[in-house]
């Protein structure tokens, strides 16, 4: 039996994390059952969620739990597609978690407005008396993350004009198809979905989130995967009768 560690919803999203999603619709496209455990985290073997626990065997890293499945189940998720069609998807999705990942962490817990509506929220369940301290550290470790990866270290229009880039080479990828890659989906969009659900998440203002906004095949494809895997978080009415987004009343646990 295979045991998934997330966050949990937040923000209207199935989990605080595109990581995680990211293994929840990798777990689904396989077609293995799976239970969620949202109490994990602080036994993370790496620090940061998803892991699995498969029988007992733990895989802590989205891409390894991929790999696990891949070799476990002998489930090939790019089935269909050539060696270069397999290499751009490869491409596009490491593009958008080591890339656009950190512009959009960047927005949501270096910029006050953003990180007070949302990640604050993860610390609400601390002890009251440590709760400012214990966000402090939180907040500072994210920013020392930012400057080692680099992200950190450009100003904030500097970040937008490179995760546009991001943005518009999805947009190009996906063009009209339905999937990243064609009429069927791949790895890839398990990992680029959960990436544009957090952009486009109306409870955050980013200039990624404008960004993505600006393109309808990317708003229409991210609904249309949330349809697919994360029914439950999916928009209640159709697409074109959608009202613009506006924000969603609170934080934590929402979407539960
Ligand atoms: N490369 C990892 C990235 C996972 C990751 O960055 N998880 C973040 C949430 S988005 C995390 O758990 N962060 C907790 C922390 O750094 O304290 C994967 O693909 O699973």
């Amino acid at each position: 039996m295979i045991t998934l560690y997330t966050f949990g919803p937040y923000f209207g999203l199935p989990d605080a994390s595109p990581f995680v999603m990211k293994a929840e619709v990798l777990l689904k496209m396989a077609e293995l059952p799976f239970s969620i455990d949202t109490g994990g985290f602080n036994k993370a073997p790496k620090g940061k969620l998803p892991y699995i626990s498969d029988d007992g065997e733990i895989i802590a890293d989205s891409t390894l739990i991929r790999f696990h499945i891949e070799k476990k189940y002998g489930f090939d998720f790019d089935e269909g597609l050539s060696a270069p069609e397999r290499s751009i998807a490869w491409a596009v999705e490491k593009m958008c978690e080591d890339h656009l990942y950190w512009a959009g962490l960047h927005a949501r817990w270096m910029v006050d407005e953003n990180f007070d509506k949302g990640p604050r929220r993860f610390f609400d369940s601390a002890p009251a008396p440590l709760r400012p301290l214990i966000v402090l550290l939180a907040r500072r470790r994210f920013r020392r993350n930012l400057w080692g990866h680099g992200m950190g270290r450009h100003t904030e229009a500097e970040m937008e004009a490179m995760a546009g880039r991001d943005i518009d080479t999805i947009a190009d990828v996906l063009a009209e198809k339905s999937y990243l890659m064609g009429e069927r989906p791949c790895a890839a969009d398990a990992a680029v979905f959960p990436m544009l659900a957090h952009a486009l998440c109306p409870y955050f203002d980013t200039g990624i989130r404008s960004r993505t906004e600006q393109k309808p095949n990317l708003v229409a494809y991210n609904e249309r995967l949330m349809r697919q895997y994360f029914p439950a978080f999916a928009p209640k009415v159709e697409p074109s009768r959608q009202a613009p987004a506006a924000p969603l009343p609170s934080a934590a646990g929402d979407a539960a």
